[in-house]
C-alpha cells in the first residue's frame, strides 16, 4: 500500500459541494481508501485572468494502485464534475492532483510527482500541513520548511 495526498480544488458551481462529492467518489475507487481530508480553504485564484476564489483541501488516501491507474481514476471523477480542459490554469469545476505518491518521484508524459508547483502554493502546504505536519519531501526536505518559504496568498480554513 501507498499512502499518497490528493489536491482538491474547484472555483465553479458550489467549491465545497464540489469537493464534498469528489471525496464521496474518492471514496469508491478501487484498491484504495480514504483515511481523512484536510479542513476546506478559501483562496484567492492564482493565475491569468479574472476568476472566482477557490475552494482547496488535501486528502490523505492509501491505495495499492499504481500511480497512473490512481491519476486514471481521479480523472474520470474530474469529468464527473464536468471539468472542461479549456485554457490551461482557468477557471475549473473541479481540479484533482496527486501531490505525493509515497515517497516517489514520477516523471511520465502525464504525471509529475511530487507536483511540481506544490512547494510554491499556500493552498496546498496548509492544507497538508494541517494532515501531515512532520511530512517530508521524497529529496528531505521537510514541509514546514517549504511553507517558511512560500509566497503567502490570501487564505482562510472554511470548517
Ligand atoms: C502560480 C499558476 C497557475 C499557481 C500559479 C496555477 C488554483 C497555480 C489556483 C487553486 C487557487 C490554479 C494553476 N504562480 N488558485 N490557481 N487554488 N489552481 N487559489 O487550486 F495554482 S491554476
Ligand atoms: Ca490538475
Ligand atoms: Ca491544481
Amino acid at each position: 500500500m501507498t499512502r499518497c495526498y490528493i489536491g482538491l480544488g474547484s472555483n465553479l458551481a458550489d467549491p465545497a459541494a464540489q469537493l464534498r462529492s469528489a471525496l464521496a467518489h474518492m471514496e469508491e475507487i478501487p484498491q484504495t481508501q480514504v483515511l481523512s481530508c484536510s479542513g476546506f480553504y478559501a483562496s484567492a485564484p492564482i493565475g491569468p485572468g479574472e476568476q472566482p476564489d477557490y475552494v482547496n483541501a488535501v486528502a490523505s488516501v492509501e491505495t495499492s494502485l499504481a500511480a497512473e491507474a490512481l491519476l486514471d481514476a481521479l480523472q474520470a471523477i474530474e469529468h464527473l464534475h464536468g471539468r472542461e480542459r479549456t485554457l490551461r490554469w482557468g477557471a475549473r469545476t473541479l481540479d484533482l492532483d496527486i501531490l505525493l505518491f509515497g515517497d516517489k518521484t514520477l516523471g511520465t508524459a502525464r504525471l509529475t510527482v511530487p507536483h511540481p508547483r506544490m512547494a510554491e502554493r499556500n493552498f496546498v502546504l496548509e492544507p497538508l500541513a494541517e494532515l501531515a505536519p512532520d511530512l517530508c519531501m521524497p529529496d528531505g526536505t521537510p514541509l514546514q520548511t517549504l511553507l517558511a518559504r512560500c509566497p503567502p496568498n490570501r487564505l482562510h480554513r472554511l470548517k
